[in-house]
């Protein structure tokens, strides 16, 4: 079992029976919320099994990368029939793991040996939405691209946005405390989260849901969810800040010949255009290259040559002629001070989706290509670059690297605004051998920088053991100890995010 060498199930946990499955029946209406492999007692008609194949979209990862093999989802359609699930759950010992979306990159949201998975994806209303504040409030398994539309038709949008949008949950992405394309101008989720509603392990719903902006009473403690990656509570609801939907958006893709030139364009772009920018991507050629062959059809060159880098601007105002003017001055500029190589600049709505898809479909090209190791990390922006070459060098070191070869691709892309790399070192598979090339080579030379083993991602069941690369033994005793207040049997989500 992958990254799995030292953890064995915990013979704390109770093995499920039918028994278990009878009481959840009790607390699920509907014979559609409960998935399981467990055969009913002779006699018994309270439930019906299902083919082991109906669970294997909860029981395997986006990447097909970690294998749960969980006997039973449950598909909970209201906070209340939540809390009626862990309250029996921790009466029984019973492990459970919280799955949105499923959209997760590092095996946090699929069990690792047969946890039940409570899957929120029943809880998708929309509770609220002042069109005033611009808050709203809503379950946590709405998919985020839904609530965008939702909101969109008001005014405002999401103060987030990443490429999984249309299958993720809110719930997941206040869980992972997911970043994504419009970090740079909105923030962090722990700045536009207003309020939570969570259920703890043994069942009490905890109500935070304020959609106060402002609230110095005691700790906040709805921060401590944002980013728990489902260990220490299932969220249930959401109170979110939105912004206005800006009126104007450009895009623009430069071709550049150096990273010393990315860095310097990042410079030049916050200086001419800095009250407007809300997105600055780069990608390398290789990843490009990667998109080209591999993405879904559409994603078409707008060059007529390749170039080591690119970068990809966004701009968001409310005057179209203003912010037109603006980024058209900025890529004259940059070319005739030989900044950038190249430029194109967004015309109408289907070429800026068409110039936000080369940035986009990295990670499902990269999947489409092979198995994709992938790091995110953070680190000054001046060290990212020299990380994805040393890589490159060590697996061509071992006579792994290059097209048709072990190692077919090492892509290098990320949301520099926010100083967040990305490596996706695309494979033949999963093969310990490479990953041992690269690891913890990678995580100690992010350590060195003073870097983060997870700038977005999480840690999940892929670096449950990595976070002393980031967090200090202090730090880590305390989260322990957190844990512990919440989940003392710790029964949510086992083996995953800090090992207790
Ligand atoms: P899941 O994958 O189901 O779960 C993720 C974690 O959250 C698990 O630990 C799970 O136990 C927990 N969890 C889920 N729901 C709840 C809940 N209601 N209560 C408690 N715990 C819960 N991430 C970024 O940060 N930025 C990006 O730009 C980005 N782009 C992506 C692009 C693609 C194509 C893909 C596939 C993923 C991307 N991600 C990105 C990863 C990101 O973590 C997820 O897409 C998203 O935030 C997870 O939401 P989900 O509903 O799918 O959660
Ligand atoms: C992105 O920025 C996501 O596209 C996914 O965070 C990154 O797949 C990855 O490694
Ligand atoms: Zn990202």
């Amino acid at each position: 079992r992958r990254g799995l060498a030292t953890v064995a199930r915990s013979d704390a946990f109770a093995n499920l029976t039918s028994a278990d499955v009878e009481a959840f029946a009790k607390i699920l209406p509907s014979p559609s919320q409960i998935l399981t492999t467990i055969a009913p007692e002779s006699g018994s008609a309270s439930y019906q099994p299902v083919d082991p194949s109906e669970l294997d979209t909860f029981n395997n990862d986006w990447m097909n990368k970690y294998h749960g093999r969980s006997q039973l989802v449950l598909k909970p359609k209201t906070t209340s029939e939540v809390s009626e699930i862990m309250k029996y759950c921790h009466a029984k010992n019973i492990a459970v793991v919280p799955q949105g979306g499923n959209t997760g990159l590092v095996g946090g949201g699929v069990p690792v040996f047969d946890e039940v998975v409570v899957q929120l994806g029943g809880l998708n209303k929309i509770r609220s939405f002042d069109e005033v504040a611009g808050t709203l409030v809503c379950d946590a398994g709405c998919i985020l691209e839904s609530l965008d539309n939702h909101i969109g038709e008001k005014g405002y949008m999401m103060p987030l946005d990443l490429g999984a949008k249309g299958s993720c949950h809110i719930g997941g992405n206040v869980a992972t405390n997911a970043g994504g394309l419009r970090f740079l101008r909105y923030g962090s989720l722990h700045g536009t989260v207003l309020g939570l509603e969570v259920v703890l392990p043994d069942g009490t719903v905890m109500d935070t849901l304020s959609t106060l902006r402002k609230d110095n009473t005691g700790f906040d403690l709805k921060q401590l969810f944002i980013g728990s990656e489902g260990t220490i509570g299932l969220i249930t609801g959401v109170a979110i800040a939105t912004p206005r939907r800006p009126s104007a958006v450009n895009v623009a893709v430069f071709a550049l010949d150096s990273y010393d030139a990315v860095q310097t364009v990042f410079g030049q772009v916050k200086k001419h255009c800095g009250e407007i920018l809300s997105a600055f991507e780069f990608f390398d050629q290789t990843s490009f290259d990667v998109v080209q062959k591999h993405a879904t059809a559409g994603v078409r060159d707008p060059f007529e040559a390749r170039h080591p880098f690119y970068v990809l601007i966004e701009t968001s105002g409310s005057n179209k002629d203003h912010d037109d003017e603006k980024l058209q001055l900025l890529l004259e500029h940059l070319m005739e001070e030989g900044m950038i190589q190249d430029g194109v600049l967004a015309q109408d709505e289907t070429q800026l989706q068409g110039l936000w898809a080369l940035r986009e479909s990295i990670p499902e090209a990269a999947g489409k290509m092979g198995k994709v190791f992938k790091y995110d990390l953070s680190m000054p922006i001046d060290k990212m670059y020299a990380l994805v070459q040393d890589m490159r060098t060590r697996f061509d070191e071992h006579g792994v690297h290059g097209e048709g070869n072990d190692v077919g691709a090492v892509c290098g892309y990320g949301h520099i605004g926010d100083g967040n790399l990305h490596i996706n070192i695309v494979a033949k598979s999963y093969d310990p051998k490479i990953e041992s090339i690269i690891e913890p080579y990678i995580y100690e030379w992010t350590s060195n920088v003073k870097g983060s083993v997870s700038a977005e991602h999480g840690l999940g069941l892929m670096k449950a053991t990595k976070i002393g690369y980031t967090k200090t033994p202090e730090s880590i005793e305390y989260m322990k100890k957190i844990k512990n207040v919440f989940d003392p049997k710790g029964i949510l989500n086992p083996y995953k995010y800090i090992q207790v």
